[in-house]
């Protein structure tokens, strides 16, 4: 029989593409999402550059082309325990893939409503996942998507390790040798709630002995993964907005449209990058690979590559003749970092990095030039300051 997988979120700009790789590598999928985040575009009067199709299309699509069948189950993980409960019980998941929170750190930074509503869906829908499980009494496997702000982005001078750190204590006279989780430094009430996840995971791990792998994720890049290019009604999600859109795919729709890239401030600042092709790469690896019964969390680093933002700008702008243009940094963060990550984790079961080439920032630019009309370009700029 199959394997039973859950992907929470998973009408979602990670979870779409990482549902149709898990039902194509024959996996028994089931997507689970209460489709906020559409009501959240509508919110804000945006869309995804690419005409995504309702989640009903994308479904029959993929079995016309395929012949399997992905189940889709809409539910609010934050709201409906009860059901969601009852949904494990009924379909008895081997493992359970959890995408389902609000994302975007502009977003979260708005103002209070947005806040207190990021700070109570993120917690709410992960503290239900595990609070699930364990009323399931089910040994199921949850891998959760992470990121890597949780950390902050500054390194005093190492990179970042997966997730602990041995240190050494010093203090009334005794030293003593132990093992921490590395200090969480999230730089917005986004990156907070995934600090606030892990301290969770941290808890049930010790308590329940749930198996849980976290996966510290960079920026993903790119709109198409090889299932999403099997059609259009199968397409991929692709933000550009000031809340929404991340900072490549934003410099490449820029660049596509004729718009200056937008970097924020100096672009000294590092971030980690990882393609969307590997994301779902890496889930289906954290799937095959899952922590033993009894083992502490796994914390896998998610990132494949780190550059600074002006280096990125540089280089689309050398593809594109785009004009780069310095903003004033809505958001508290340091003007320039070093930032160096391990990710010998996920390179030891196999990951095959795809790194930033031209060919594949063209393919992004090709997306983006072939959907330019639906651009809104006066959702382009960012309007969420982290202080008012
Ligand atoms: P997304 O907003 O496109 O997808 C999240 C999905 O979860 C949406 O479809 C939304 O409707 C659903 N959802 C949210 N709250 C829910 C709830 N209460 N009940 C049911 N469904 C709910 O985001 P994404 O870019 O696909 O990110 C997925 C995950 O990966 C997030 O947890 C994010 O923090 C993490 N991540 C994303 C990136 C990135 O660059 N996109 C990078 C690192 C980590
Ligand atoms: N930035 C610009 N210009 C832009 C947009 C952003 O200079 O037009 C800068 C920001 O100031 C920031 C950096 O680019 O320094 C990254 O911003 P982002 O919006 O691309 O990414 P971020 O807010 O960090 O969040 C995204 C995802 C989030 C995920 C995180 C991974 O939205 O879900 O957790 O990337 S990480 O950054 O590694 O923590």
């Amino acid at each position: 029989m199959n394997k039973k997988v859950f992907v929470l979120g998973g009408d979602g700009f990670c979870g779409w593409p990482t549902a149709l790789r898990l039902s194509n590598e024959g996996y028994d999928v089931t997507i689970i999402d209460n489709l906020s985040r559409r009501k959240i575009d509508i919110d804000l009067y945006c869309e995804s550059l690419t005409p995504i199709k309702p989640i009903d299309k994308r479904l029959s699509r993929w079995k016309e082309l395929t012949g399997k069948v992905i189940d889709f189950q809409l539910i609010d993980i934050a709201l409906e325990y009860d059901v969601f409960l009852e949904l494990i019980n009924e379909k008895r998941p081997d493992a359970i893939v959890h995408f389902a929170e609000q994302r975007s750190a502009p977003y979260s930074m708005k103002n209070s409503k947005t806040k207190r509503y990021t700070v109570n869906n993120n917690i709410s829908v992960t503290h239900n996942v595990l609070a699930a499980i364990v009323d399931s009494g089910l040994d199921i496997h949850l891998v959760h998507l992470g990121t890597m702000g949780v950390y902050g982005y500054g390194t005093a001078g190492i990179s970042i390790p997966e997730g602990y750190l041995n240190v050494t204590i010093k203090k009334d006279g005794i030293e003593a040798d132990t093992e921490i989780l590395y200090p969480a430094n999230p730089g917005s009430i986004y990156h907070t709630t995934k600090t606030l996840d892990a301290l969770l995971f941290f808890y049930y791990n010790k308590n329940d002995k749930l198996r849980i792998t976290d996966l510290h994720q960079g920026i993903v890049w790119g709109t198409n993964t090889t299932e999403t290019k099997m059609h259009e009604d199968l397409v991929n999600r692709f933000d550009y907005d000031g809340d929404y859109g991340t900072v490549l795919n934003r410099f490449l729709m820029q660049a596509a449209i004729g718009h200056p890239l937008t970097i924020y401030g100096t672009g000294g600042q590092t971030r980690a990058f990882i393609h969307i092709n590997n994301t779902a790469d890496c889930i289906s690896l954290a799937l095959q690979n899952p922590p033993s019964n009894g083992e502490r969390v796994k914390i896998f680093n998610q990132a494949t590559e780190t550059h600074t933002l002006i280096e990125l700008a540089g280089k689309i702008s050398k593809l594109t003749n785009a004009e780069i243009k310095h903003i004033d940094n809505p958001r508290v963060e340091d003007a320039k970092n070093n930032l160096k990550v391990d990710n010998d984790n996920f390179l030891n079961v196999g990951l095959n990095c795809i790194k930033l080439q031209d060919g594949l920032l063209e393919e992004v630019m090709e997306v983006a030039e072939k959907y330019k009309d639906r651009a809104d370009q006066s959702k382009i700029l960012p309007t969420s300051k982290w202080r008012k």
